[in-house]
């Protein structure tokens, strides 16, 4: 598949979806949108291949920018809903990517690319790094979930102080507030992405997968209720090769050879 707006390579493993529009600073419109969607779907299609997924943005200035603002002040009420929703469809799509999501923030992660990097898994930044919310400068809230995703990775207080104010944290900030992991320096940003993403696809995909479900899952449940969904996943691995192989190799005192799921 060929694409205008990103770019999607898979190697050792690992799948690089890079958003590539740097003179709009990588800003997400209903093309880039579609075609993240897009590459989402040829990673859920194959996860013998693709164990995790790397989100970045091309250039030097920004991860994403926001939506495209230019694209927005276009539309009215109705056609504002469709671009909500598909935002909406596009992140719900890349949290419960079965495969472990990383953004490698390498500058600008603002309104919808605030968003989109919070739907990762992982998030780990450049010194260059800035994170905010800042649509209410817009007359605008955040439209990709950003209410509520953010208050639930930084805490209800902490999200409301970032959109109210629509202030923009520099990385150290952003570390502080729990929105990224490490922060390194640009050139080595990659790489210290590439190198977690391969560390994480070497181990039991059936496993890592059920990890980030019952975790997901668990997080908005209350906590019998969400034991009972990690009893339940722990159980099943049992019935598959994976864990077979697992604990096989360790007893065999060798690498695990963990299978397609
Ligand atoms: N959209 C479109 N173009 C953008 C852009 C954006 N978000 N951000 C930057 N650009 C473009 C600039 O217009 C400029 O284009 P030219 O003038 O060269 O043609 C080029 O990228 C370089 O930007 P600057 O010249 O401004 O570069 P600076 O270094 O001076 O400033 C900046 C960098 C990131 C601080 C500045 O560009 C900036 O403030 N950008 C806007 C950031 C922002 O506000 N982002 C949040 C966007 S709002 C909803 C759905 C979704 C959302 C809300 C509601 N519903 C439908 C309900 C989401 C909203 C957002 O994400």
């Amino acid at each position: 598949m060929s694409f205008q707006n990103i770019t999607w390579e898979v190697a050792d493993g690992v799948g690089t979806l890079t958003v590539n529009r740097p003179k709009q600073l990588n800003a997400l419109d209903v093309a880039t949108l579609t075609e993240i969607g897009q590459a989402l779907e040829l990673a859920r299609a194959e996860p013998g291949q693709v164990r995790a997924v790397i989100l970045t943005g091309a250039g030097e200035k920004a991860f994403v920018a926001g939506a495209d603002i230019a694209a927005m002040s276009r539309l009215g009420p109705a056609e504002a809903s469709d671009f909500a929703a598909l935002g909406h469809r596009t992140l719900d799509a890349l949290e419960a990517l079965p495969v472990v999501t990383i953004a490698a923030v390498n500058g600008f992660a603002l309104g919808g690319g605030c968003e989109l990097a919070m739907a990762c898994d992982l998030v780990y930044a450049s010194d260059k790094a800035r994170f905010g919310q800042p649509e209410v400068n817009l007359g605008l809230i955040p439209g990709f979930g950003g209410t509520q995703r953010l208050l639930r990775r930084v805490g209800l207080m902490r999200a409301k102080e970032m959109i109210f104010s629509g202030e923009v944290y520099d990385a150290a900030a952003a570390r502080a507030a729990g929105l990224c992991l490490d922060v390194v320096a640009p050139e080595k940003l990659l790489e210290h992405a590439r190198a977690k993403a391969r560390l994480i696809a070497s181990r039991g995909p059936a496993a890592l997968a059920l990890c980030k479900k019952v975790m997901q899952r668990g997080a908005d449940q209350p906590l019998p209720q969400a034991l009972d969904g990690e009893r339940t996943a722990f159980a099943g691995l049992f019935g598959g090769a994976e864990a077979k192989e697992g604990m096989a190799a360790f007893l065999e005192k060798r690498p695990a050879r963990f299978p397609a799921p």
